[in-house]
């Protein structure tokens, strides 16, 4: 650990999404794939942190970590359980949770996908039919206007490149499907996806009168990707290239790179994000493997690298070279969506937070905009593969009786949103060898 401090008026804050917390949901898709048995460790997303009922404790704990700001998700298929049919419930219940959050004076940043979607839109058949993206569009539109009143920031997509690789390339998440050809496709409804709902954002809160600035983006799953041999090197640009600069260029720029399919959508010249949303948490070696069924290549760790308890390496200067890359490309704010570490024990986060920060610190004291940092997450949640054996949370939770306990992690990160620094007297209280 090594002092730094942020500049005033940075935002940090706590991330979560609500499959993973909220629990007591049967109409979105993980719920199915919970049921057909597809998590590691048995365990089920109806459970989770039963934070549908907790709202106002779990809100406590917000507090207690002095966040100036707090990014959720909502559940499509909770705020619209038929096409076309939107839930009052819900969309109240949301709107007590967000409310709750600005009484105590937190930032909301809410996020419209997170992974999970209504079985419905699954069973017509998902991105992968042209005319199904006006379903998610309509809901977009439904909840700006019904929360654009309360929130200015918007998420329209989280890591849809993860999204894509899991659901549609291996198959291992909902949908389930196996086709490289057909993910193309599904890469560029997204797109044309999140452009439209950028405008529809925009467009409502203006057309409404809803105060404050508005700011949409979408929150992007980047890895540093690296190789040893020459052909490392060379199949680590193509893994870039196909896992992360397609939707990169495509969000943000609104172009549709090789070999990505038109579907129809023409190019014009913009831009279409206030932020680069990026979730950073690791680096991985890529090698070759003759295997199709993989895509030709595995990712590997650097043997020198700490681990969390999830065997990622630990990279903390991996956040500065991200934010430099995408800083010095496209010239706009970066907010740091998520990042965050599964350490049961506690006993290498309070150095992983102080070594990212530190990281941020540096960016931005040689000029990188680096606005905001959500450190994922508030409390141990459902993991989605891996279920309830992962423990990203600045608080334990108790899946048995939702009781939840900060960890000392968690006390060190509420001083550094307090101070927006760490002290010579923090590293003293915290540092672990
Ligand atoms: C984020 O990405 C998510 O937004 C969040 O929901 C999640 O809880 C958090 O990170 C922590 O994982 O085959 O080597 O890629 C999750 C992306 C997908 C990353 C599964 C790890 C498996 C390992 N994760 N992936 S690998």
């Amino acid at each position: 650990m090594e002092k730094f401090a942020l500049p005033e008026g940075f935002l940090m804050g706590t991330a979560t999404a609500s499959v993973q917390i909220e629990g007591g949901d049967k109409n979105n898709t993980w719920y199915k794939w919970c049921e057909e048995g597809h998590i590691k460790d048995g365990s089920h997303c109806i459970t989770a942190c039963d934070h549908w009922n907790r709202v106002e404790e779990d809100t406590e704990l917000l507090k207690e970590l002095n966040v100036d700001t707090h990014r959720m998700s909502l559940e499509w298929s909770r705020v619209e359980p038929k096409p076309g049919i939107f839930s009052d419930e819900a969309i109240e219940h949301y709107r007590y949770e967000i409310q709750l959050l600005i009484k105590n004076s937190i930032i909301p940043f809410v996020t419209l996908h997170h992974f999970s979607e209504p079985l419905w839109f699954d069973e017509m058949g998902g991105w992968t039919k042209e005319e199904n993206s006006r379903y998610f569009l309509e809901y977009v539109q439904y909840v700006v206007e019904k929360l654009g009143d309360l929130v200015t920031d918007w998420v329209t997509f989280n890591e849809p490149n993860v999204y894509t690789k899991f659901g549609y390339i291996f198959g291992m998440w909902p949908p389930g499907k196996r086709s490289l050809l057909k993910s193309f496709k599904v890469y560029t409804e997204l797109i044309k996806t999140h452009i439209k709902a950028y405008d529809i954002i925009h467009s409502v809160r203006r057309l409404k009168g809803f105060k404050g600035e508005t700011k949409v983006g979408f929150a992007m799953h980047i890895r540093i990707f690296c190789g040893i041999s020459p052909v490392g090197k060379t199949l680590a640009k193509a893994v870039d290239y196909l896992f992360q600069e397609l939707y990169m260029e495509g969000m943000i720029r609104g172009k549709i790179k090789f070999p990505l399919p038109k579907n129809g959508y023409r190019y014009c010249r913009g831009t279409y994000v206030d932020f680069i949303g990026i979730n950073y948490y690791t680096r991985n070696i890529v090698e070759f493997v003759f295997s199709p069924s993989s895509l030709f290549h595995s990712l590997k760790c650097d043997k020198e690298l700490e681990k969390n308890d999830l065997g990622w390496d630990i990279y903390p200067k991996g956040i500065y070279q991200v934010c430099k890359k995408y800083y010095e490309r496209y010239k706009l704010p970066i907010y740091i969506t998520e990042n965050g570490i599964s350490d049961k024990n506690d006993e290498k986060r309070p150095n992983f937070i102080a070594n990212h920060l530190a990281n941020v610190a540096k960016a931005i004291s040689e000029g990188i905009d680096i606005q905001r940092y959500y450190h994922w997450t508030l409390m141990d949640n459902f993991e989605w593969l891996e279920g309830e054996s992962a423990f990203f949370g600045l608080y334990h939770c108790n899946f048995k009786n939702q009781i939840r306990t900060m960890r000392p992690s968690g006390k060190l990160y509420g001083m550094i949103c307090k101070e927006k620094k760490l002290t010579e007297e923090m590293i003293k209280e915290f540092q672990r060898n």
